[in-house]
């Protein structure tokens, strides 16, 4: 996570300097009054408690979409995986969201593989406390509500386990213990 948070921010530094690029940390500090979030999605359990566990929210940002958030009431010292799902349905304990949000017809990777699904994001882990923060630079995706890579009313999914990166179609981390449907900011 550390290392991909670093490589998202040398990569700002140096192609996209011109634009004014600051890192991800700086942006969520100074909150850029005109990248303020576009789309917002608050996640409950899939079980019957539908209880919430958090929100992630995205913003445009230079050379991609911040996905950034906290989830809460996750197992202490767990890691599990996080990703964009094709359908904005959290039916069926999760399932009907479908497979990941997968525009290009890619394999599943690691997320800074750009010949991945565009919907791949870095594992979690939460804290002692259960809580676990995101805050991501994805290249794949756009917060638009309209167009091929828009992940407007698609849906974030939490799994039981880890994403290992490597196995198809979704990196064997088991169940959908929580999900919740993107919506507008
Ligand atoms: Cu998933």
């Amino acid at each position: 996570m550390k290392k991909i948070m670093l490589a998202s921010a040398l990569l700002c530094g140096s192609a996209l300097a011109m634009t004014g690029c600051q890192s991800t940390e700086g942006q969520l500090k100074t909150g850029n009054p005109l990248n303020q979030p576009a789309l917002k999605s608050t996640l409950k359990t899939t079980d019957d408690s539908n209880q919430e566990v958090g929100q992630v929210y995205l913003r445009p940002v230079d050379g991609g979409v911040q996905v950034y958030g906290k989830l809460m009431n996750m197992t202490p010292g767990k890691t599990v995986a996080l990703h964009i799902h094709e359908t904005g349905s959290c039916d069926v304990m999760g399932k009907a969201a479908g497979g990941h949000f997968n525009p290009d017809n890619h394999p599943h990777s690691n997320p800074d593989d750009m010949n991945g699904h565009a919907g791949d994001l870095p594992n979690l882990t939460a804290n002692d406390k259960g809580v676990a923060t995101i805050n991501y630079v994805n290249k794949q995706i756009s917060a638009a509500q309209a167009g091929k890579y828009s992940v407007y009313r698609r849906a974030f999914i939490v799994h039981a386990g880890a994403d290992d990166y490597t196995s198809q179609p979704a990196g064997a981390a088991g169940d959908r213990i929580a999900c919740g449907i993107i919506e507008a900011n």
